[in-house]
């Protein structure tokens, strides 16, 4: 008789690291490592915590990622809303293609889920090859990451690409990674619990933590260097979308006209990219990533304060006093 098998975790492939080179091995073993919430470990890279599971994929973003100055990379904490605004920004740079309504019936947003659209580097294209070609993507070329500032390739901080960096509260981003870590459990170990992450949070071990060191190197960079990068709060665009689509598009330097104004094209684009709309389309209520991750894992409530469900006052309150700590003298309150 066979002896049975431990259950592996509904997205075992995606969390092995033995695809590494030996290099990257070599490196991963010298690193300061913790368990991570999820399963396999995390590791203190240059100052931040990542997946093990992803160095490799780090590594070769940052020796081969070469900016073009028209490129523009969406950059945030893990579960800042990444999804959001991915699909935000594919829409506002796409728009001419789908300004008729019939065309709009043909939005890639509608049969295809964001990641797909607007790849992340390290996770994505690095990760599936060590220095993958590019030049099938049209300029100006989208892509998301998640490395903290002081971390990007070379080119990236150096050349006049443009750098949109989405911020979210650190009470709903850690709420919405707990939940996101849950579903990557095996069933039967059950919820993680709260506090456990609560603690290694507030450590600033989390994936692409600290949080805080990772807000705050986007934060001086946009201070410094207004015109390379935009700070965008996921609170400030909830409240008023409208305006940030616009600011976003002056940023990138395709602004809308006044006869977009006029068309409702803004509105548009927030509609196809809004929870309600992008939640229920096909893709994203049965589709898959290639990590095994299911699209549906990116929409949960989309909603600010939730964090009130499932934390207790004193809870929120540690996290408050850590972050004032943390962001003090920043000038950054979040
Ligand atoms: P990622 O960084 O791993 O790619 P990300 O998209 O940032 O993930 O995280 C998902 C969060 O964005 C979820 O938050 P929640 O857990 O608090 O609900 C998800 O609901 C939210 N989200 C996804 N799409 C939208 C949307 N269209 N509008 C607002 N929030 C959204």
């Amino acid at each position: 008789m066979q002896a049975s098998q431990p259950p592996s975790p509904p997205h075992a492939e995606y969390l092995r690291e033995d695809c590494m080179s030996e290099a990257c091995k070599e490196l991963l073993s010298s690193l300061p490592s913790e368990e991570d919430w999820v399963a396999g470990s995390l590791c203190l890279y240059q100052g931040f915590w990542f997946p093990s599971r992803l160095l490799s994929g780090i590594l070769a973003c940052q020796n081969h990622f070469q900016a073009h100055t028209s490129d523009i990379l969406l950059v945030s904490n893990p579960k800042s809303g990444t999804t959001w605004l991915k699909a935000i920004l594919f829409a506002l740079l796409n728009r001419a293609k789908y300004s008729t309504s019939d065309s709009q019936q043909r939005h890639p947003l509608l049969t295809q889920n964001a990641h797909d659209l607007v790849p992340f580097l390290e996770l994505h294209l690095y990760r599936e090859q060590e220095n993958p070609d590019l030049a099938a993507f049209e300029s100006p070329r989208l892509f998301a990451t998640h490395l903290p500032y002081s971390l990007l390739p070379q080119s990236a901080r150096d050349s006049q690409c443009k750098l949109v960096y989405l911020c979210r509260n650190p009470k709903d981003t850690f709420i919405s990674l707990w939940h996101f870590t849950n579903k990557l459990r095996p069933e039967e170990k059950g919820q993680i619990p709260l506090p456990h992450c609560l603690d290694k949070y507030c450590q600033g071990v989390s994936e692409y933590g600290p949080y805080w060191d990772h807000v705050l190197g986007y934060h001086k960079a946009s201070s410094e260097r207004p015109e390379k990068v935009q700070f965008v709060m996921y609170e400030e665009m909830k409240e008023d979308p409208c305006g940030h689509v616009r600011r976003l598009a002056d940023f990138l330097g395709c602004p809308f006209s006044e006869e977009e104004l006029r068309d409702g094209t803004v509105e548009g684009i927030l509609r196809v990219c809004s929870f309600d709309v992008l939640s229920t389309i096909e893709v994203n209520k049965s589709g898959k990533w290639t990590t095994g991750y299911q699209n549906q894992w990116f929409f949960r409530r989309g909603k600010v304060g939730d964090w009130v469900n499932y934390m207790s006052a004193e809870m929120g309150e540690i996290i408050d006093s850590v972050m004032e700590e943390k962001l003090y003298g920043s000038g950054l309150k979040i």
